[in-house]
């Protein structure tokens, strides 16, 4: 298993708000370097098999029409100890309580439209990084 890959998405608020270079710019500055990225859309179906996991909560369908509702940036980022390193430089998942000069203190909307995703483990990386790029599209 590799432990210094990560998985990330700019989610559409962030991306309709045109935030993905100042974002993209703050990964890179904290020493994460890109090895895929792509902009893409995730269809109804997509959405729900990527947040399977949290298929029973409440928030369910309203997380996946939120995540169809414009395009993403989808990368995959590299890093010594990237999963813990990454998840630090995004905050918690409601902006009110991300610590200041953090991803999502400085550009989520709310603790849907949070911004940005980041794999919460080296095995959830590693699935979520194949769900999305094939191996030609990875340097
Ligand atoms: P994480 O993205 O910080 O790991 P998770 O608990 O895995 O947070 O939730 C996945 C995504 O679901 C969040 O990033 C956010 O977009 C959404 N979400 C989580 N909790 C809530 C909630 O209480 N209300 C609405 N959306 C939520």
């Amino acid at each position: 298993m590799e432990t210094n890959k990560t998985f990330t998405m700019i989610k559409p608020d962030a991306v309709a708000n045109g935030h993905t270079g100042a974002i993209l710019d703050q990964i890179i500055k904290a020493g994460f370097s890109v090895k895929a990225m792509k902009l893409t859309s995730l269809s109804t179906e997509k959405a729900g098999q990527f947040y399977a996991i949290h298929k029973e909560r409440p928030f369910f369908n309203d997380l996946v029409k939120f995540m169809t509702s414009g395009p993403i940036v989808a990368a995959i980022l590299e890093k010594e100890n990237a999963v813990e390193d990454f998840r630090k430089l995004i905050g918690a998942t409601d902006p009110k309580k991300a610590e200041e000069g953090t991803i999502r203190n400085k550009f989520a909307e709310s603790i849907e439209a949070n911004a940005v995703h980041g794999s919460d483990s080296d095995e959830n990386a590693a699935i979520e990084g194949s769900f999305f790029f094939s191996a030609f599209e990875r340097v």
